[in-house]
């Protein structure tokens, strides 16, 4: 059985490693790929849901999962579609992405996907904005899992990430809040929730999210400025963790993965919050969204540092 079972899009990343220069570094992507290695590289027993292409992107992700002790028997293989791909560029204002990926073989993903029957045997199912904005058939994807989640008392988790590339504001808040009220925790960040609700004070967002329905955990991602779990019951500000940022790709993925990962250790919300700033930090001081992911025991030097 598993504790975390995530299903999305995972995309081959090119990253700049030198500003104005045209070299890239080559890694692995896609935000709930990233949350799943993250979650394992904690110690959880993770699987992926998704379709890659047949092609050599597809057959390294294959061989990245399987390395990092996530399990593939959900993963299909198109024969006919692409892996997705996207380049990460450095600037003044932090990083951007530049996509390849319509029509990839993840955005083909059906319901089908789901008859493995890997969702029914874990404790969190892990999902995304980006999962639902892809394709439609992407996205009746995620609410059949989402569906069979609640058949099976599977926890459901969702983190926002906005891609307003991907699809109109007004259909991406309108999708977001019908699956957030499904959401046993809903991790949005400050950034994608200004561009849903058109305000930048937290606590009226997470008045937004409540008075649309949302029942579970929510953790509201401020950045720099840490968080605040709402547990239903109280509003708990939890401070971030300060470094110097090499990267910012996948820090966000990578809190959801540890946060998910440290629950299902027994951690308390606030707890795994901390432990979760303190991973997504780490992840930042080097470049790609998966290779910095740090270990449990890098993660618990730094909280110690910190502690001490
Ligand atoms: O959170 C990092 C992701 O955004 C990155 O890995 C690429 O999944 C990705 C996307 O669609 O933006």
């Amino acid at each position: 059985d598993f504790d975390i079972v995530a299903l999305g899009e995972p995309l081959v990343e090119l990253n700049q490693t030198q500003k104005g220069q045209l070299q890239y570094l080559q890694g692995f992507g896609g935000d709930t790929s990233n949350a799943v290695i993250a979650a394992a590289r904690q110690g959880a027993r993770c699987a992926y849901l998704t379709r890659v292409g047949n092609d050599t992107f597809g057959a390294q992700f294959l061989d990245l999962w399987r390395s990092e002790g996530v399990d593939t028997a959900g993963v299909q293989t198109d024969n006919d579609a692409h892996t997705g791909l996207y380049f990460v560029q450095h600037g003044p204002d932090g990083h951007a992405f530049s996509y390849l990926r319509r029509g990839s073989a993840a955005s083909l993903m059906s319901p089908a996907l789901l008859d493995s029957g890997l969702i029914e045997r874990a404790r969190f199912l892990h999902l995304s904005g980006i999962s639902m904005a892809i394709s439609t058939s992407a996205c009746d994807t995620v609410f059949a899992a989402i569906a069979r989640a609640r058949a099976a008392g599977t926890q459901v988790s969702l983190d926002s990430n906005l891609r307003l590339r991907l699809w109109p504001v007004d259909r991406a808040r309108a999708t977001l809040r019908e699956a957030m009220r499904e959401a046993d925790l809903f991790l949005p960040s400050m950034d994608d929730m200004q561009h849903l609700t058109g305000n930048d004070d937290p606590e009226r967002t997470l008045d937004w999210i409540r008075d649309g329905g949302a029942a579970g955990v929510v953790v509201l991602k401020l950045g720099k400025d840490g968080s605040i779990i709402d547990d239903g019951q109280a509003r708990t500000p939890v401070a971030a963790l300060r470094v110097e940022a090499v990267d910012a790709t996948g820090a966000g993925d990578c809190f959801a993965g540890s946060l998910l990962a440290r629950r299902c250790q027994g951690d308390s919300w606030e707890d795994a919050v901390r432990y979760a700033n303190a991973a997504a930090a780490l992840s930042t001081l080097g470049y790609g969204a998966v290779d910095p992911l740090p270990r449990a025991e890098q993660v618990r030097e730094r909280l110690k540092s910190v502690a001490g």
